[in-house]
């Protein structure tokens, strides 16, 4: 609430225990040390103006102290449709409830859902304040709610936590030598473990890079969209290679995690790959941008989850195994189009 807002205002709020004020002389006798004229909210502010529906299947944080210390303002919120509603017990501190919420905040932009989000949450920091062993972080309400996403960072403006979840080795980057972003001032590097010793087994598990997104597909849909630039460090020309062991790849998945359609898979041993002029990358040869869209008419009203893969396969050869070479993709600019131009 606002400071220095005429009581006039809010007279009716006052006077019927919506609202209530703060920080009054009669207050700071009292002992209350914090700032003057400050407004609470109490419960039936939310029973009486969101009644009706009007948080409906929301997820509330009450990132206050005492959020939980009885039921009543979660009642009030329940009461106004909410669905899951995260508070804490006792007085809390704000470095500990602003982990969790940060901890949550990036896991619900995963897909996870409530319930894991908060799992995730008080592993990492405990599902009490460490400060005070009276305030539990807890859970009201439905644990399997999940957020409505759309694609969130889509052009990787933003560093990957948001909104993405990376295996392997991932990158944010201004630019790749003399490659730049197709979109905006940032892109996205998958890539396999650089410099790996290729005979040496116990570096397979490194053989991967991976950023994935969950996101809704809405009723009107019709092509996701995204950018991408797939390089590799090998040594000789890739028009002559053509065992097509490395491969960059856009996967979508289900939520159950099985592969539902493969928008893009590039590998190495296709002929479209040309030699990077400029070699101070690392990277020898690239595919140069490529947009693709791909229909997703048929995932409408679904969850899915986009995935962009590199990696390599050994190769048998009869005498010996063939390993893979470093390979990495830059990817930019994911977003759904609804029968219309950019967004
Ligand atoms: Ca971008």
């Amino acid at each position: 609430m606002p400071l220095g807002v005429n009581k006039l205002t809010y007279g009716a709020d006052l006077e019927a225990k919506r609202l209530a004020i703060v920080g009054s002389e009669y207050d700071r006798v009292q002992g209350y040390s914090g700032d003057v004229g400050n407004y609470w909210i109490l419960p039936d502010f939310f029973t009486y103006y969101y009644s009706s529906n009007k948080l409906p299947d929301s997820f509330v944080s009450l990132d206050i102290c005492m959020g939980l210390y009885n039921d009543i303002l979660v009642k009030a919120l329940q009461s106004a449709g909410a669905k899951t509603i995260l508070g804490y017990t006792d007085s809390v501190k704000v470095g500990y409830s602003g982990d969790i919420v940060e901890s949550m905040t990036n896991d619900l932009l995963r897909g996870s859902t409530v319930g894991e989000a908060w799992m995730y949450a008080t592993i990492a920091f405990g599902e009490v304040d460490p400060s005070n062993n009276l305030a539990y972080c807890m859970l009201e309400g439905d644990t399997n709610l999940t957020l409505p996403l759309d694609i969130i960072n889509c052009s990787f403006e933003q560093a990957l936590t948001t909104g993405w979840g990376e295996i392997g080795n991932t990158y944010q980057l201004d630019s790749l030598g003399s490659i730049m972003p197709q979109d905006g001032r940032k892109m996205a590097l998958l890539t396999t473990t650089s410099d790996f010793n290729m005979y040496s087994l116990g570096l397979l598990v490194g053989n991967q890079g991976k950023i994935t997104k969950t996101t809704d597909v809405p009723s009107n849909a019709v092509n996701l969209h995204f950018s991408y630039n797939a390089l590799t460090d090998i040594g000789w020309d890739p028009k002559d290679f053509t065992r097509g062991n490395l491969w960059f790849r856009a996967n979508l998945y289900d939520i159950s995690g099985n592969l539902v359609a493969q928008p893009k898979m590039a590998l190495l041993d296709q002929t479209s790959w040309q030699s990077l002029s400029d070699a101070s990358t690392g990277y020898t040869y690239q595919t140069d941008w490529n947009d693709v869209a791909y229909d997703i008419t048929s995932f409408r009203g679904q969850k899915i989850t986009i995935s962009f893969e590199v990696g390599w396969t050994w190769l048998n050869m009869g005498q010996f195994m063939w390993p893979g070479y470093n390979i990495g993709a830059l990817a930019d600019h994911v977003y759904l189009d609804y029968g219309q131009t950019n967004p």
